[in-house]
């Protein structure tokens, strides 16, 4: 019997800087809506979801950015949405600025049930960008000044999802796709299902070195397919998209299978819901095969993988004498 859950990604547009949540939210229950329309069971919706990306924002008094944080989840802004989901039956992934109640800062993202329960939380774990204002930068990224690194490793659950009465998910956040440890921390604890939503600028804003545009997107999906075929697992990567205050982020959420393939993908950059049926089945094959963790990792080999942060030099060949 194959255990189809049916997943989607609700893509969103932009958000301006003016917007309050309420706009978002309401975008975000009609996306709902459509999902149940279409018999979705579980949606991903982006990272940050609620407000515009506002690390491009500098703020001198890192007290004033606390305006784009949420210190209750729900709150009156975000119960329409959690309503709509109990309405539905939809277990929802959703992105947010989290700040805790002894006054941590998180980039954070949560698993709801149905019932409203958190199911699974995740606090990102690589932040980009920098921390002080950077005046050769055309647009600031200043994750590294509004968040703590992540405190909860890369958690996976097995907790009941649409009609089936447990998958195995986990989470990631926008820059941790493209590091490969992030992936296999979470295939080694038999993960089925990544939910991952992003921000990610269309150009490069570090103006560090020239980067094609089209390569943009193609790092993007090169991450979360090769993330998902080397731990045998399904990936949603979900966009928050288009031009925000000028700035713009690429759209292109993906849904991907164990195998690597894209099985669906949007093609605007706005309010955009692409859905796929998911046998979470097909995770065996990889699993039991190519990527048989137990059968084939040599972790004596792997010791610079924990024991190492930067790189080093290699030593330099020489011809030794005879
Ligand atoms: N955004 C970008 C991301 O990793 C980035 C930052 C873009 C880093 C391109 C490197 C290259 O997709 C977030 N929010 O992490």
């Amino acid at each position: 019997m194959p255990r189809i859950l049916t997943v989607a990604a609700a893509q969103l547009g932009p958000i301006q800087r003016a917007e309050g949540r309420e706009v978002a939210v309401a975008r975000m229950v009609r996306l709902l809506e459509r999902a149940h329309a279409r018999g979705a069971e579980l949606v991903v919706f982006p990272e940050l979801a609620l407000t515009t990306f506002f690390p491009r924002h500098y703020h001198a008094d890192r007290a004033e950015a606390d305006a784009w944080f949420e210190s209750a989840m729900p709150s009156n802004a975000t119960a329409p949405l959690f309503a709509a989901a109990r309405r539905y039956g939809i277990t929802f992934h959703l992105g947010y600025a989290e700040r805790t109640p002894d006054g941590h800062h998180y980039n954070t993202a949560i698993l709801v049930s149905p019932a409203g329960d958190v199911l699974l939380k995740y606090r990102k774990v690589h932040l980009p960008g920098h921390a002080e204002f950077d005046p050769k930068r055309a647009v600031q990224h200043l994750e590294k000044r509004y968040f703590e690194v992540g405190n909860l490793g890369f958690p996976v659950i097995r907790a009941p999802a649409g009609g089936l009465p447990g998958v195995n998910m986990g989470m990631m956040i926008c820059n941790d796709r493209r590091w490969p440890e992030a992936w296999r921390v979470l295939g080694l604890q038999s993960v089925e299902l990544v939910m991952c939503g992003y921000n990610t600028p269309s150009t490069n804003q570090s103006a560090a070195g020239f980067e094609a545009h089209h390569l943009r997107v193609f790092h993007s999906h090169l991450s979360v397919q090769a993330g998902a075929y080397q731990n045998a697992t399904f990936a949603v990567a979900c966009a928050k998209a288009g031009t925000e205050d000028g700035c713009e982020l690429f759209g292109h959420s993906i849904i991907v299978n164990p195998q690597g393939e894209i099985m669906a993908q949007a093609t605007s950059w706005d309010d955009e819901l692409i859905t796929a049926d998911c046998d979470m089945d097909m995770c065996t094959l990889g699993r039991t095969t190519i990527f048989a963790f137990d059968k084939h990792r040599r972790v004596e080999a792997y010791g610079r993988i924990t024991g190492q942060v930067g790189a080093v030099a290699p030593p330099v060949w020489s011809k030794t004498e005879q």
